[in-house]
């Protein structure tokens, strides 16, 4: 049995649902009564993911500092999935989605240099006054590299469980292409890397 653990992170403006969201997915519930998070927390969710395969979820909920928009590297170290939600009846908040993806792709990265994989949620579609329409959460979506969008109800548990899986299948997808042995490096390329003097000097 293998197991993977797998640190995802849930960013986006305050107020959207992602506390909701955790809660939902992790103990099945709809809470009315939680009170604000204050700084980061983490919930895990054991996963049998196949006959062979566990994984071991770690979800990152951030609180209080949504406000920042930028979120400091410690939070995005060694993450290697991102869900990020906004609320269909706030356009504020889907504005907001471009600020958070840029920090993401700043502070969040695979070892190869590529961007983590990341969803896009369209949380709160239960309610009627939305105000921001599927075109344009299409066309987002796909000009900034997210693996698909989804339109969610927390509240009435609408592809909560499926966002998760698809996420999660992408970034398994990802890191068992990093796993597999890569071709072997040009001479010249990697004399000149160990030629190299600063390495291992740090710096930052
Ligand atoms: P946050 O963690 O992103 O700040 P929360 O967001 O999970 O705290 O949710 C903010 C508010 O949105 C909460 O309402 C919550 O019940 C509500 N909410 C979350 N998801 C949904 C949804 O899918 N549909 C609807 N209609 N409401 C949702 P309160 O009233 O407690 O502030
Ligand atoms: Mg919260």
């Amino acid at each position: 049995m293998t197991e993977h653990l797998l640190k995802v992170l849930v960013v986006g403006d305050g107020n959207v649902g992602k506390t909701s969201f955790v809660q939902r997915y992790v103990s099945g519930q709809f809470n009315k009564t939680y009170k604000m998070t204050v700084g980061v927390d983490f919930s895990v969710k054991l996963l049998h993911w196949s006959d062979k395969e566990r994984v071991r979820l770690q979800l990152w909920d951030i609180a209080g500092q949504e406000r920042f928009i930028s979120m400091t590297r410690i939070y995005y170290k060694g993450a290697l999935g991102c869900v990020l939600m906004f609320d269909v009846t706030s356009s504020a908040s889907f504005l907001s989605c471009r600020h958070w993806k840029q920090d993401l792709d700043n502070k969040a990265m695979l070892p190869d240099g590529r961007a983590i994989p990341c969803i896009l949620l369209a949380n709160k579609c239960d309610l009627s006054k939305r105000v921001v329409s599927a075109d344009s959460i299409d066309r987002f979506s796909k000009a900034h590299g997210f693996i698909t969008w989804m339109e969610t109800s927390v509240k009435e548990n609408k592809n909560v469980g499926e966002a998760m899986r698809r996420l999660v299948q992408e970034v398994l997808s990802v890191q068992s292409s990093l796993d597999s042995p890569q071709p072997e490096p040009q001479k010249d390329v990697y004399q000149l890397d160990s030629a190299s003097s600063s390495r291992g000097a740090s710096c930052c």
